[in-house]
């Protein structure tokens, strides 16, 4: 009895970890799930979470790290819109010696203590991905070169520049695949139809396949062609990533043809590390999530597994 109390006066008397999370905004289905994902973790794990929702801009978030270190929270956390401008920021934490946890995205620093870790894919990976499958696609139309369109997502962005640059390294120098338009969707269905609408204006039915740098940039888009009265899935082929609910039953209605998973879910790793941070365990400096690429063929067997 008395041990029971003593343990039962410790956790009480434990004050609860505060973090001060600044996500990047609602943009898409992804972003949705890694929200909830956070917020269930820190709720599972006792953490005081303050959540600041940024709106796809840099701004707020520098606002919000500023505010979490006048608040003196005990770690800060955040998923960086854009890779570079991070500097002055990034300083004034570490000078008031709250750690530093990136989620999802990667900053451009030249100062890599200035933050603890980063929890999230390999984007790069994911562009290779993509266009591997790509690749293999044009294997069975031999001889055809297939013009793309590409949607990529929020310029200046760590999974923008780094889906692009990945997608490249695989499909420069292949003879059948040709970059005809490439602009950004900034990662919403709203953008990603409007920019496919202009993308078919201008090349109509010279489109053979779309990349999109995200799903809901692709059903956006996948609504474009259908009033386009193209079909897509089939007249113009379509990759993309993230691999969310909405992309799966696009597949199983044949209208999407493979997505390169992208997992959200980093709540409980990043409940993990923060609690390691400060009881001064080693982290490691990069924490990247596994993650699959599901084409349209497995799309109905994988539903019902898909957590987000
Ligand atoms: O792919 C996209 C979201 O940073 C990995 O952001 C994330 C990306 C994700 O808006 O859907």
């Amino acid at each position: 009895v008395l041990a029971g109390t003593s343990a039962a006066f410790h956790a009480s008397a434990a004050k609860p970890l505060v973090i001060g999370f600044s996500q990047v905004g609602a943009e898409s289905e992804w972003r949705t799930a890694n929200t909830v994902s956070i917020k269930d973790a820190a709720k599972k794990a006792g953490v005081n979470l303050k959540f600041a929702d940024a709106q796809q801009r840099q701004e707020n978030q520098v606002k919000a790290i500023r505010s979490f270190i006048a608040q003196r929270v005990d770690v800060i956390a955040f998923s960086p819109v854009v890779e570079s401008g991070w500097d002055t920021v990034l300083r004034e934490a570490k000078a008031a010696k709250i750690p530093v946890i990136l989620t999802d995205r990667d900053v451009n620093v030249t100062d890599k203590s200035l933050y603890v870790t980063l929890i999230g894919s390999d984007f790069v990976e994911e562009g290779r991905r993509a266009g591997r499958w790509l690749v293999e696609h044009a294997k069975k139309n031999p001889g055809k070169v297939l013009n793309i369109v590409e949607l990529q997502g929020t310029v200046g962005s760590a999974p923008a520049i780094d889906r692009k640059a990945g997608f490249e390294e695989v499909t420069k120098g292949n003879a059948q695949l040709k970059m005809l338009r490439t602009q950004t969707g900034e990662f919403t269905r709203a953008k990603g139809k409007e920019v496919m609408e202009a993308f078919l204006k201008a090349h109509g039915k010279n489109i053979n396949v779309l990349y999109a740098h995200n799903d809901d940039m692709a059903i956006g888009a996948i609504q474009a062609i259908e009033e386009a009265g193209l079909k897509p899935g089939k007249d113009i082929v379509i990759v993309s990533i993230d691999g969310v609910k909405g992309a799966f039953e696009a597949m199983m209605q044949g209208k999407l043809n493979v997505t390169v998973e992208c997992s959200p879910l980093l709540g409980p790793q990043l409940m993990q590390a923060a609690a390691d941070v400060v009881a001064g365990k080693p982290v490691p400096k990069r924490i990247v999530t596994q993650e699959g690429v599901f084409p349209a063929e497995v799309a109905a067997k994988e539903f019902p597994n898909r957590k987000y």
